[in-house]
């Protein structure tokens, strides 16, 4: 026998269920029964993107390169002795500081009977998630000034562009210089395929 609320709890559990729709919208509130487009640039695989310092004369190859944050940076080096160091863009052929990354430098004797030939060993940077420009340059002598630059995802909207970056390194007055010539910011290892990269 139902007392009077029982009866009362009964009738609200019916009166619930009366209003509660049949169809699809009676998904709680908060939810959403749509589902969202796939997110194609979180799904974009991070990739090395190989360079090579020396080919073309004073020159890295290729010298301006696009690159997801994430991917990796591979130098490869060609006679006779090149390097890799960061720089800032108002300020090409000397680091742009303590953080920079540096090579170092790869000696790389030439062939005798004048065959391609690549250093044994590699460098490699990761490019950071910031998205900002990274500027670089070669530390040996003069080869910064002869335009030994380079850059990874330069802003094509703020002026600031390799032809311009070259033409301050032709300018530069000062020493040239790399991070106290050790190897930071990056790795150093073995070539995984030394006869690639030509
Ligand atoms: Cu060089």
């Amino acid at each position: 026998m139902l007392n009077h609320h029982t009866l009362l709890a009964a009738l609200a559990a019916a009166a619930t269920l009366l209003i509660l729709p049949t169809g699809t919208t009676a998904a709680p509130t908060g939810t959403t029964t749509t589902t969202p487009p796939p997110n194609l640039t979180a799904a974009s695989p991070l990739t090395t993107h190989t360079v090579v310092a020396g080919r073309g004369g004073l020159r890295f190859d290729p010298d301006n390169i696009v690159a997801t944050p994430g991917s990796i940076i591979e130098f490869h080096f060609l006679p006779a002795n090149h390097s890799v160091v960061e720089a800032a863009f108002d300020a090409p052929c000397v680091p742009k500081d303590a953080a920079s990354f540096d090579s170092g430098f790869f000696p790389v004797p030439a062939r005798a009977d004048g065959g391609a030939v690549q250093s044994g060993e590699v460098f490699q940077f990761v490019v950071r998630d910031d998205g900002k420009p990274v500027w670089f340059y070669c530390a040996q002598g003069k080869h910064c000034k002869g335009g030994m630059v380079g850059v990874v995802n330069q802003d094509l909207g703020s002026g600031k562009l390799l032809g311009g970056f070259r033409e301050l390194a032709g300018r530069f007055g000062g020493v040239v210089a790399g991070v106290q010539g050790r190897v930071v910011g990056g790795w150093r290892g073995e070539n995984p395929n030394p006869l690639a990269g030509f």
